[in-house]
């Protein structure tokens, strides 16, 4: 007779999502025999508030779907055509180990390339025992580009990465830009705030190229051309100075630069600008007063307006706007952009080991270099990221994978795009099936949580793989942090409060920042900058900016490729995440204007095209974009369109002013339909 498997009562128990959203929700987990039922929302967070998006409902399907990942698997078939025979772990990291032994051993470390990116915002799962272990080896940087290296040299240049607006002081504003952000789908939790806020009488005002969920709550709603940000805040600053509104006073004592910027800023007169961005002037003239006499007066500022050659100096224009205007020093003034660097954590510390002096590699210029870099790329190790799915100019990348002579390893809890091109497929564990130790960057908290359930088949934990790895390579060392524990512990340990938190953490599993969840900025935090000041033109990015700091590099436009195409995050997925559940085509859309022109009606096949690659796929005529603009989203898997290009096929693989940023909303393409 067969034994019948004990059956338990379904349990609740706390966990805390790590994935790349600003908004690190606290988890209420269901679980009954090893398996996860559902995940909602708890109050742990306080942020939370006892919802979560529903894409993270879905996780239970992420984590017991079919696509997972459940033994370690090398290839058998042609790269790409994902046909793999099922090893042991003892076999796959034996064959992985060996060939970076090999390499390394031969002093060709540089052929290793590791390629990690936003599977986990938490600070086990990355640059712990993976950094151990590459850094040892000797194997190349990863420079990670590929978000937010634009706006986040512009927020070190100005502020240091000053800690912003603590998203629910929102309701305090009087006057809210929502600036390149989507928080109706990259992070909904400020959105309460800011309906709130709208009801006790602030104005809110979107700045986006598209009509998005808030644009049509807006007050105001100004739908620039994409990469134009950087005139339309130049000529807002320029008025302020010109009108008076400028707060000389603190700038004098907060500031340096302000002369320097009030002439760089000059001949942006809100016509100019307003001709560039392919709006009315009166619009930014309206923002502009608006921001003038409003108090307080808050800027969410995002990362869609990061992502083209403008990028950097757009976000440091409008990040110098509240400085210039004087918005500091209440509760609901100033901006809130990343958070990230406030806890001044560094996984690294529990590495035990310094980066080495190797060469580095910008993750844009992937494809690039595994197509040209000499000495040659012959180790590809993937994990926490998805690199054919999210990566600029995805023919170089797919090329690159096909490439015979590359050992492509990936390491991933279900079967991505990428894995399908691997020589050895290795099963990582969810973080539901680990333990994590993670923060927002938007909300304020450090949370740790433990496994809610077992290794779904034989997956492992990324700081487990890495280790051994260390071990079969022969560069571990005795007595170095190994378990998810003595690296959390390790990884506190480096920071002065670091006890603090952990004593925190133990009790409340919540850690706030030194001075707490609600900073009022120019009150609780300043500018974390050398002398404690804001730096409105830092020499630094001044120099690196190929056109200055401030210096706008205008589209040349082009009759063969006149669409810009953009392509953010949605509500289905993050970034890539989650994409093996999106199964339906996925359109294009496009404004009414540019179909028409085109012969193109709602729901036609059509090919987009440019000189990077094409993608095929539905349109979609929609109102919600502005003439001359399509957007193809974020994140899609090679089965939401025809022939399994995706957007990223249409991405240059052309760099931001600073920072050495992804140019993904810098597409130009053309648009035809398809007639079979
Ligand atoms: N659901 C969901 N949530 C996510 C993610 C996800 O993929 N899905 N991704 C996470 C990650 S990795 C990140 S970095 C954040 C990103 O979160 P967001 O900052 O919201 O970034 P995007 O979605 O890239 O773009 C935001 C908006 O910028 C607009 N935009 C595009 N180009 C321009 C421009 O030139 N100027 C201006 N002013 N606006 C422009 C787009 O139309 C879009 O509405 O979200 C995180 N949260
Ligand atoms: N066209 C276009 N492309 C974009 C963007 C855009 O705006 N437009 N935005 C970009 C942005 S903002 C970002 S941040 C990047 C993100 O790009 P990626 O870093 O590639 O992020 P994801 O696509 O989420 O892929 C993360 C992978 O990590 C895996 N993973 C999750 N947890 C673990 C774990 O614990 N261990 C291991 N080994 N793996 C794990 C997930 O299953 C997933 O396959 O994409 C960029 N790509
Ligand atoms: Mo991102």
């Amino acid at each position: 007779m067969a034994r019948v498997a004990p059956v338990t009562e379904p349990r609740r128990v706390a966990s805390a999502c790590p994935l790349d959203c600003p908004d690190a929700c606290s988890l209420d987990v269901t679980v009954q025999d090893g398996r996860v039922l559902a995940v909602g929302g708890s109050r742990v967070n306080p942020v939370t508030d006892g919802y979560i998006c529903a894409k993270v409902r879905r996780f239970p399907e992420h984590v017991h779907g079919a696509a997972r990942v459940t033994f370690p698997q090398v290839r058998i078939g042609p790269k790409g055509a994902g046909e793999f025979r099922r090893v042991s772990w003892d076999e796959a990291l034996g064959r992985v180990a060996g060939e970076m032994r090999r390499l390394a051993d031969a002093g060709e470390g540089e052929a290793i390339l590791p390629l990690s990116y936003g599977g986990s915002n938490g600070y086990l799962s990355q640059d712990t025992t993976d950094a151990r272990l590459f850094s040892r080896l000797g194997a190349l940087r990863l420079a990670r580009t590929v978000c937010a290296a634009p706006s986040t040299s512009a927020a070190v240049g100005l502020y240091g990465k000053m800690a912003g607006i603590a998203l629910s002081d929102y309701v305090f504003s009087r006057l809210i830009i929502v600036w390149g952000v989507n928080p109706s789908v990259s992070g909904i939790h400020i959105v309460p705030y800011l309906l709130e806020a709208q009801k006790r009488g602030a104005r809110l005002v979107v700045v986006d190229p598209r009509r998005t969920r808030l644009a049509q709550r807006a007050d105001l709603h100004i739908p620039l051309m994409p990469g134009t940000d950087l005139p339309v805040a130049l000529s807002i600053i320029r008025w302020i100075f010109e009108s008076g509104h400028a707060a000389e006073a603190f700038l004098r004592d907060h500031a340096t630069g302000s002369e320097e910027l009030r002439r760089r800023a000059a001949s942006w007169t809100f016509e100019r600008a307003a001709d560039v961005a392919g709006v009315a002037p009166g619009a930014i003239e309206q923002l502009a007063r608006w921001y003038a006499e409003s108090s307080p007066a808050a800027i969410r500022c995002g990362w869609g307006l990061e992502r083209n050659r403008n990028g950097g100096s757009a976000v440091a224009a409008v990040l110098a706007l509240p400085a210039v205007a004087g918005k500091f020093g209440v509760r609901g003034g100033g901006y809130t952009l990343s958070n990230s660097a406030v806890w001044e954590l560094d996984a690294r510390t529990a590495a035990r080991t310094p980066a080495p002096a190797t060469r580095e590699v910008n993750m844009n210029l992937v494809g690039r270099e595994l197509l040209a870099a000499q000495p040659p790329i012959r180790l590809l190790f993937v994990y926490n990221a998805n690199p054919l799915a999210t990566l600029p100019n995805q023919e170089a990348v797919r090329r690159g994978l096909l490439r015979e002579d590359l050992l492509t390893v990936v390491f991933d809890p279900v079967m991505t795009d990428t894995a399908r091109y691997a020589d050895v497929v290795l099963p990582a564990t969810t973080f539901l099936e680990r333990d994590e130790l993670s923060r927002g960057y938007g909300a304020y908290v450090l949370q740790e949580a433990a496994a809610v359930i077992p290794p779904v088949g034989e997956s492992r934990p990324n700081h487990e793989v890495f280790a051994e790895l260390c071990r079969r390579t022969g560069v571990a060392a005795p007595g170095e942090p190994e378990s998810a524990r003595d690296l959390a512990d390790a990884i506190l340990a480096a920071h002065p409060g670091g006890a603090a938190m952990r004593r925190d953490l133990a009790e409340g599993a919540l850690a706030y920042p030194g001075f707490g969840p609600v900073p009022i900025q120019f009150v609780d935090v300043f500018p974390r900058t050398a002398d404690r000041k804001i730096h409105l033109v830092p020499e630094a990015l001044d120099r690196e900016a190929p056109a200055g700091l401030y210096g706008y590099r205008a589209d040349p436009g082009s009759a063969r490729f006149p669409l810009a195409l953009l392509s953010p995050a949605t509500d289905r997925t993050i970034s890539s995440t989650l994409g093996e559940l999106v199964l339906e085509p996925v359109p294009v859309e496009i404004h009414p204007r540019d179909a028409a022109e085109r012969g193109i009606a709602d729901g036609d096949r059509v090919r987009i095209f440019n000189d990077w690659g094409e993608a095929r796929c539905r349109a979609r005529v929609t109102e919600h974009l502005r003439p001359g603009v399509v957007f193809l989203s974020k994140g899609l898997w090679s089965h939401n369109t025809e022939g399994g290009a995706t957007g990223n096929a249409l991405v240059p693989d052309t760099l931001t002013d600073l920072g050495g940023g992804a140019c993904f909303n810098d597409s130009r393409v053309e648009i035809e339909p398809i007639r079979t």
